[in-house]
């Protein structure tokens, strides 16, 4: 096949990309595999260019990374309809400006971003139920909230004892608990005591409670952790680790040629807690999970240590909950683990069943729901879809399993198929989230965008078909992909639903509530805030509370107040505040950032702010 390599020129590309597809056309379907064309669609893929004017069938969402948001797509457009920051602030949305996320971003550490990789949507009964999304923060140990009926991040959980919280998934069958899963091994007292013995270091595997946000109790561990993925009965969950040697250096961490991949017992965990089983540290209950932990002796270990080649790293659970495969990242094959297979084996190393041979740098897996797997190559810089069972079959090693490669571009991360992580994926598109892009867009300098492919994989005579390829803001981990009639989005606020007074019609008021305290309530409606004009004293805290009294959905407005760092945004019925200080006398014109009718201009009055006498 013809592939742009990185010295060829753009206009050398396109050629070949034609050529490609007259060859394509000519070889008829027999020229199946690796067809990367650029995008011609030529084995039977449905039309993924969406018109205008019409919708997708699905939501796609995808991990910010190191912005902090979360990014919703539109698939199989690929087009990005919104973004939702979470750990970071972000200036169109007012959020980390209004007193709300000030407050929820400050009790959550007061960080001004976060890393964002594994985002999950909650499940009732294996499917989705459009409640909300949780994501992790990599570089704080936290795991954010976001309510799909807003699209807004509604909660902030910091994680005692965790330092980089990574796998991020719920336990299935019903979100009974968001799990965030601990990559740093640190001292669990973090306060110095114990910086100098790598030995006192531990990484926790936390439980939270996905409505109250709050962490019910957390499991120590041997060893890193790094990815994680529930069964779907509620009882396993599994993660994968590296640096079982506890080692500090890389030399360290990569000594032995054997990681592990950790079987959590909810249930057993539970009962330990029950029964008292725990020591309380930063307030929450750590059960001790590791090796040689008396929990882990009887018959019902709260954790199993299933051995695997070195370094596994993504872990997921198949749509029929038979396995858990486990990638080997610096191993060339994956590990499937018979989930029914680890309540009867005494060494967990025996619900080992397959080890299919995949590749070179295999990361993670997703599921079509029709018995294959498909895995990102990250060395190859391909995907290779491989067949479940027929792994399960095969010799340990062999490479007989392997149905299909396609090459991607460039480094493939995770993959994600639609609705992979339900019991019944719906086996047509699957996106590859890869970390470079080198060639294939125009050049911006040196920072380069990633390259999130589109993939066609519903097709199992003709083969995979890469259909699209659209450029990232760095940078894209996991996602997870839903069908759009699952997700029910309120097109205006719901003002029960803010703890805010609604300020209705016509309605403004203004009151000195204390010496140097003003409260300020008022509507917005095109064209005009409540007040022309607000007159205060030097010196004063103000409250500022803005109603957008509008009905008619996506007629927003904003109040912005130059010179004092203050944006919020105010959707239809939804009321917002904002508390300030007024130190600097003079005029500020506050005015509507949103561009919401002719007269938008207009939309704007006068902060006053008199000298103190
Ligand atoms: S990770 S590229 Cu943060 Cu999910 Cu594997
Ligand atoms: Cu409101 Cu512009």
């Amino acid at each position: 096949m013809l592939l742009p390599s990185l010295g060829m020129e753009r206009r050398d590309f396109m050629k070949a990309g034609a050529v490609a597809g007259a060859l394509g056309g000519l070889a008829g379907c027999t020229g199946m595999l690796n067809d990367n064309s650029g995008g011609q669609t030529t084995n039977g893929a449905p039309d993924a260019h969406v018109p205008p004017g019409e919708l997708d069938d699905y939501y796609a969402f995808l991990s910010g990374g190191h912005s902090g948001d979360i990014r919703v797509l539109g698939l199989p457009s690929m087009r990005e309809i919104m973004k939702i920051p979470v750990f970071n602030h972000e200036s169109a949305r007012g959020y980390g400006y209004d007193d709300k996320s000030r407050e929820m971003l400050e009790e959550a550490g007061g960080y001004t971003w976060g890393d964002t990789h594994h985002p999950r949507v909650s499940q009732t009964d294996n499917d989705y139920d459009g409640r909300w999304a949780f994501v992790n923060d990599k570089a704080n140990g936290r795991m954010a909230r976001i309510d799909l009926k807003y699209f807004e991040t509604d909660a902030i959980c910091n994680i005692p004892n965790q330092q980089g919280t990574h796998g991020a998934c719920c336990v299935l069958p019903d979100t009974k608990y968001v799990i965030g899963v601990g990559e740093f091994r640190v001292p669990l007292e973090n306060d110095g005591t114990h910086a100098a013995d790598p030995d006192e270091y531990g990484s926790v595997f936390a439980a939270i409670n996905p409505e109250t946000m709050n962490v019910e109790w957390e499991v120590l561990v041997d060893g890193n952790m790094d990815n994680g993925d529930g069964g779907k009965e509620g009882k396993w969950f599994f993660t994968t680790g590296y640096n079982s040697e506890g080692g500090v250096t890389q030399a360290e961490m990569t000594r032995s040629d054997r990681d592990m991949v950790k079987a959590f017992n909810i249930p057993a965990i539970e009962a330990a807690v029950e029964a008292g089983n725990y020591e309380t540290i930063n307030e929450v209950p750590v059960v001790d999970g590791r090796q040689d932990s008396s929990l882990n002796q009887g018959d019902e270990p709260i954790v199993k240590y299933i051995p695997t080649p070195k370094s596994p790293h993504g872990v997921s659970v198949t749509p029929d909950n038979k396995y858990a495969i486990a990638s080997g990242k610096l191993d060339p094959t994956a590990t499937v683990i018979d989930i029914a297979a680890l309540d009867e084996v005494d060494d967990p190393e025996e619900a080992i069943v397959g080890r299919p041979r995949l590749g070179m740098g295999p990361l993670h897996t997703a599921y079509d729901g029709r018995g294959h797997a498909y895995t990102t190559l990250f060395i190859d810089s391909q995907v290779v879809k491989w067949d479940i069972e027929a792994a399960v079959e095969a010799d340990l090693n062999s490479e007989d399993p392997v149905v299909e490669k396609i090459d991607v571009h460039y480094n493939p991360g995770h993959l994600i198929a639609s609705e992979s992580y339900t019991a019944d994926p719906e086996g047509d598109w699957l996106i590859s989230l890869n970390k470079l892009s080198k060639d294939r867009f125009l050049p911006v300098g040196p920072m380069h965008p990633e390259n999130d492919q589109l993939i066609y994989i519903g097709d199992d005579e003709n083969g995979m078909e890469l259909v699209k390829d659209k450029p990232s803001y760095a940078e894209p981990h996991d996602a997870s992909i839903v069908q759009a009639d699952k997700i029910e989005p309120a097109s205006t606020y719901d003002p029960e639903d803010i703890d805010l007074e609604f300020t209705a019609s016509g309605e403004s008021s203004m009151e000195r509530v204390a010496d140097d305290r003003v409260e300020v309530k008022m509507y917005s409606m095109r064209n005009e805030f409540g007040f022309s004009e607000i007159t205060v004293q030097e010196g004063d805290t103000v409250e500022m509370q803005v109603t957008n009294i509008e009905q008619t959905s996506d007629i927003l407005h904003s109040l912005v107040i130059p010179e004092h760092d203050i944006n919020i945004k105010m959707a239809p019925q939804e009321t917002t505040k904002v508390t300030f200080e007024a130190d600097e006398p003079g005029v500020y014109w506050m005015y509507c950032g949103f561009f919401c009718s002719a007269l938008h201009l207009e939309m704007r009055s006068r902060l006053i702010v008199q000298p103190e006498d």
